[in-house]
């Protein structure tokens, strides 16, 4: 899975910069930074500034509950702003439910031109392009609106529409210059000018920075000459333009010694020289077009670099991190109709006597589709809208909430088969093209098992730097006595049980006892991130199938919080709906904290470290064999 060793070799040190997102989406701020992070703790994890994040996840790496972002539950879109949501998308839902047929694209491998004019038309290309530039200007929240109806009408057209939006030009969004965006921006958001995001090579998949396409700059410094090639490039095939990546030489001006480096290019099929290939024959998500992208001396104006020169790495970065949570509304949306269709047969379906709903085996799955989704809908619009009120540091509560939102989808839809049983297996059911579509999203914009090492390391790096900074305030005791007294009562609390994070003041009066293990869990992962910088130093970044765990149980404190606060929104709002809201996060914090602990408390079992060792041993064995490496029962051969 990760190829260039670094995953194994201690290069995830650099997954650092999570106290380095603070400007966010500014480039320059990386450029900066990057001079200030010499520092080695003793651990050897290198050494981050000591500034405070109001990022809740990034916090709890630190055993800290910081509420800001958590509690109450964001809500950011004024009553005009819902009123134009709502007008906007009606058009939008009739062109799914009375124009598009999902399963005869699927079927076809193809969308109509018919109905890609009429997506542009809807404006559905520009949906976060300012209105200046032609764009429906819409925020974050409201494309997580978007996204929801694409995903419970057809991922294939909205993988067409993402891989358009939330990163085939965002680049230009995020980091173009007024000029850039000037010349683009108009014929991405309503030109039919369709975009792509070409990263991925043969060679690279998770490890993108590994990438080989390289641009040579001219003599005369006007153009970088582009050559090589893209694998799966969603879009490949109908884009004109295209957000590039590609290694460029660089000097350091200390040493002079010549480097590689990966700069980002907006690239147009115009210059001459691009090419792709046929689209690819999938799995799911046919409709759209997937295709290998190849570059032969293309030829790119130096005006066209997205960002700054040699920081290309960090645009790819920032866009994926940028456009996470719209899989999340996405695949919340696809939930929605698959729970639909379960329970719409769980409703009709007699057997035994009975309507199916009437078991307690089929309640069970119902309910537990439910909570998943309610738990995946309030991740994405908690992050939506924090980013909507601008925060810059949810790269990892994007990460989690596409880790969730992927795997809950998946279970979802295979519960949703399961129910129906023998029609859910039919075609008829559309649930097998819905099963065969969600594969991919825990595959793509980061598999699922690198952004848990992402969400782990970068979390345990900001923690590192905690301590760090604990450790430079105990040689000056007098000066630094708040922080040191602050640290030393959490301490002292923590180790005679006493717990100090404290809900109440946030959450419903009926969840506070289900709040209560949330904020247990919160102090656990606090001291098990501690005792496992103290135990590994720097050596926990070889230690995967710990860190897995430890993402987990991220994943679960993150789900449980944001959930107790959107249903204590719900019950202080007195929606219609709250009670059952509450159950939904009753049920998910029973669940949810009792698994955290669980992971958590198997960090240092023996038992369980025994089977981490007797596991890799395992797969050792298969691997130099070339597969199964046993006996066989009958034969002894
Ligand atoms: S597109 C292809 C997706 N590919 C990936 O996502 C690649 C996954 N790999 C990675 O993410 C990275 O390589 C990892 C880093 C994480 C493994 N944010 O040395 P490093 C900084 C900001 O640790 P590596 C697709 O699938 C880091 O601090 N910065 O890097 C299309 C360091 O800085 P410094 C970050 O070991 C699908 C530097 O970078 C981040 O190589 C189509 C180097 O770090 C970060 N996250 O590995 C989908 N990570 O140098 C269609 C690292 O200063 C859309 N850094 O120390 C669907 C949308 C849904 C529908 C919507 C409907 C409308």
């Amino acid at each position: 899975m990760l190829s260039r060793s670094n995953l194994a070799t201690a290069r995830l040190p650099r997954l650092t910069k999570s106290s380095s997102f603070p400007k966010g989406d500014d480039i320059r701020y990386f450029t900066a930074q990057r001079n200030t992070n010499a520092m080695e703790l003793k651990s050897g994890i290198k050494a981050l500034p000591s500034k405070k994040s109001a990022s809740f996840m990034l916090n709890l790496f630190r055993g800290k509950f910081v509420s800001e972002e958590v509690f109450p539950y964001p809500d950011v879109l004024a009553d005009e702003q819902k009123e134009l949501i709502t007008s906007l998308v009606t058009p939008f839902e009739k062109f799914f439910s009375e124009v598009n047929n999902a399963a005869r694209n699927d079927e076809t491998s193809l969308i109509d031109k018919e109905i890609m004019d009429q997506l542009w038309d809807l404006g559905a290309f520009g949906i976060q392009v300012p209105e200046e530039y032609g764009g429906l200007g819409l925020s974050n929240t409201q494309y997580g609106i978007f996204c929801e109806i694409l995903g419970g009408s057809d991922l294939g057209i909205g993988i067409t529409l993402g891989a358009h939006q939330s990163i085939g030009f965002k680049g230009i969004l995020l980091f173009g210059t007024q000029k850039q965006k000037q010349k683009y921006l108009p014929m991405l958001a309503t030109g039919k000018v369709y975009a792509a995001f070409a990263l991925t090579e043969p060679s690279s998949g998770s490890d993108a920075a590994s990438i080989k396409t390289r641009a040579v700059k001219s003599d005369d410094g006007n153009y970088f000459i582009l050559n090589g090639s893209k694998i799966w490039i969603s879009n490949g095939g109908i884009a004109e333009v295209m957000t590039v990546f590609a290694q460029t030489e660089h000097i350091d001006s200390k040493t002079g010694e010549k480097k590689d480096k990966v700069t980002a290019f907006i690239v147009e099929r115009s210059f001459g020289g691009v090419t792709s290939g046929p689209p690819e024959k999938k799995m799911g998500i046919k409709a759209s077009n997937t295709t290998e992208v190849y570059f032969e001396n293309v030829s790119i104006p130096v005006e066209n670099v997205l960002g700054e020169e040699g920081e290309g790495f960090k645009v790819a970065m920032m866009i994926l991190n940028n456009g996470r949570f719209g899989m999340g509304a996405t695949l919340s949306g696809t939930m929605k109709v698959c729970i639909q269709k379960a329970v719409d047969h769980s409703n009709s379906r007699v057997q035994f006597g009975k309507k199916i709903r009437e078991y307690g085996a089929i309640q069970e799955k119902i309910s537990q589709m439910n909570i998943l989704q309610y738990a995946t809908e309030t991740m994405a619009y908690a992050i939506s809208q924090n980013m909507d009120k601008g925060s810059k540091e949810y790269h990892l509560e994007a990460a989690i909430s596409k880790i969730f939102a992927s795997e809950s989808a998946w279970y979802v839809c295979d519960e949703a088969i399961q129910i129906l049983g023998g029609m859910g297996y039919m075609k008829g059911a559309g649930l097998e093209r819905i099963l065969r579509d969600l594969r991919i999203f825990r595959i793509f914009e980061g598999t699922n098992d690198i952004l848990r090492l992402f969400v782990a390391l970068t979390g345990i790096q900001y923690a590192a730097s905690n301590l760090k900074e604990l450790r430079s305030a105990l040689k000056n005791p007098i000066t630094n006595i708040k922080l040191l007294s602050g640290e030393i009562s959490s301490r002292i609390s923590r180790s005679i049980g006493l717990g100090q994070i404290d809900f109440t003041p946030y959450v419903a009066v009926e969840l506070q006892r289900y709040s209560k293990g949330t904020a247990a869990c919160i102090e656990m992962f606090g001291k098990t991130v501690e005792g496992l910088l103290l135990k590994y130093g720097k050596s926990i970044v070889n230690e995967q199938f710990i860190l897995n765990r430890l993402a987990n149980a991220a994943i679960d404190v993150y789900a449980m919080t944001v959930t107790l606060s959107r249903s204590t929104r719900a019950l202080n709002l007195r929606l219609p709906t709250a009670q059952h809201e509450i159950n939904l996060t009753k049920a998910l914090c029973i669940q949810a904290s009792k698994r955290c602990t669980y992971n958590l408390s198997r960090l240092s079992n023996p038992s369980d470290l025994e089977l981490f060792n007797t596991m890799s041993a395992i797969s050792k064995v298969v691997n130099d064999k070339g597969g199964v490496h046993t006996s066989h029962v009958i034969t002894n051969t």
